[in-house]
């Protein structure tokens, strides 16, 4: 550390206490890599804050120093949003240590989180008090709300709830400055003005920190059905969800795509996973009905939704979870599809969205492309398919060389991104933009568009400390 930098680190410790801040290279190293690896960071310190106040005295020090600070969550994100450049000159602030529910209302159907809470313990919460807070993920065992927010995640009920933007009533924010937002509103109706608090969400912590949320809850679920249908095309999945819907009054809460290529790595690579048909199929599509009425006959629904389908070929044999088990290890199944593409070896991931309509046709051309012009590479396709999301990610093929197959990234890549965007899709559906996708930002956004955002940014961070060369370039 030089001595300019362990003077600073001198004055965070004198804010935040001895205990609050991290320099020694071991404490700090799990807060400098991201989850896949993709960029190793360095930084003048670790802080850990305990409060608000904290977190405020903290920014007006950054900021009256010109100091970057990258905020930092559970550290499971994408596209390295969290991870330090390699400068050596910003300080990491996580928000650990923020980790309560502040108060839920259950008249009010809303609770306030504070940043640090790991997801899975909202969602304890709201069961707790016979809610449930919807958002679904993966990683829900380790991400937290902050990094929600900040990355507006997806997941696995976005048909039926929507996005993290959509489950949000107020928030609470540290500004640039150190000064606080404070607009923690419950309120469901509320026109009054710019929406500023909205822009905090997705801004993966450029704009300022979040440190609490009052979030929306729903009724509890209290019946459940599940079923892996198989299908012969996506053209069918498509179909098949526009039943459901039609077939349940809307209650379908969930509709993953799996690709025969997910079945077989998962059931490889993944301990407890199995394929729970007697013969292999094209595609399959992960189904959920849910209610909170008890007695809702979902499971009815389903069997008679998927026998008409099975009926008309849009359907060619499906499994129905009879217990909860079952319907955990259809989850897993589907859960464990990343894991096991990182088992497997090399990939390239692409989380792209386009209209639901339009999915049989980009799958289609898209996966012509690659068979095409990356023949040593294994697609593997699927996800959100109910959002028009998928995660159109490619392996390295068994005997292909790692190294050649990895250098074709920069190609594949603008080959998918420009398909997409000829359907008027995303190149970043669900996990943002990070370090990893500004460049991308940059080629697929209107220049209007791009200016605006510029604009937020100047005006909410105007000496360019907040995550500095996350979202978007510095200027
Ligand atoms: C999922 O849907 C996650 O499982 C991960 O968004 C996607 O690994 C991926 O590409
Ligand atoms: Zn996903």
């Amino acid at each position: 550390m030089t001595a300019d930098a362990a003077g600073f680190s001198a004055q965070v410790r004198e804010l935040l206490g001895a205990d609050a801040v991290l320099t020694a290279a071991a404490d700090c190293a799990p807060f400098l890599t991201d989850h896949r690896r993709l960029y190793q960071g360095a930084a003048l310190a670790v802080a850990l804050p305990r409060s608000v106040a904290q977190v405020s005295q903290l920014l007006a020090l950054c900021h009256a120093q010109r100091v970057g600070v990258v905020p930092h969550g559970g550290n499971t994100g994408y596209c390295g949003g969290a991870t330090a450049d390699e400068s050596g000159r910003q300080l990491v602030l996580s928000l650990q240590r923020l980790n309560r529910i502040r108060s839920l209302d259950a008249a009010n159907y809303s609770l306030i989180a504070e940043a640090g809470c790991v997801l899975a313990q909202v969602q304890r919460a709201a069961d707790e008090a016979d809610r449930c807070f919807p958002l679904s993920l993966g990683s829900e065992g380790s991400c937290q709300i902050g990094g929600n927010l900040s990355t507006n995640a997806g997941g696995l009920s976005v048909l039926r709830y929507g996005m993290m933007r959509d489950l949000v009533l107020g928030l609470e924010v540290v500004l640039a400055d150190g000064r606080v937002l404070p607009a923690l509103s419950g309120l469901r109706k509320d026109n009054t003005g710019y929406d500023v608090r909205s822009l905090f969400l997705g801004a993966e912590g450029t704009l300022g920190v979040i440190t609490a949320a009052s979030l929306r809850l729903f009724p509890k679920i209290r019946a459940r059905a599940t079923a892996l249908a198989a299908v012969p095309e996506v053209r069918a999945a498509v179909e098949l969800l526009a039943r459901l819907r039609d077939a349940s009054s809307d209650r379908v809460s969930s509709f993953e795509l799996i690709p025969r290529i997910g079945i077989e790595l998962t059931t490889r690579h993944i301990a407890g996973v199995s394929d729970p048909l007697d013969r292999p199929y094209p595609w399959y599509a992960l189904c959920e009905l849910a209610a909170s009425r008890a007695a809702d006959p979902l499971d009815a629904l389903l069997e008679e939704a998927l026998g008409s389908a099975l009926t008309e070929g849009v359907v060619l044999d499906a499994a129905v979870a009879r217990s909860e088990r079952e319907r955990a290890a259809l989850w897993k199944l589907r859960e464990s599809i990343p894991e096991a593409q990182r088992l497997h070896g090399a990939g390239l991931k692409h989380d792209v969205s386009v209209p639901v309509a339009a999915l049989a046709e980009f799958v289609t051309r898209a996966s012509q492309w690659v068979s095409t012009n990356v023949p040593d590479g294994l697609l593997i396709a699927y996800g959100h398919a109910g959002d028009g999301n998928l995660h159109f990610n490619l392996s390295a093929a068994p005997g292909a060389q790692r190294e050649r197959f990895l250098a074709r990234e920069e190609p594949v890549r603008r080959a998918i991104h420009d398909l997409v965007s000829e359907f008027g899709g995303s190149f970043s559906a669900e996990h943002g933009i990070g370090r990893l996708k500004v460049g991308e930002l940059e080629r697929y956004t209107s220049p209007v568009e791009l200016a605006l955002m510029r604009a937020v940014k100047r005006a909410f961070d105007p000496h360019g400390i907040m995550n500095p060369g996350k979202v978007l370039r510095d200027q």
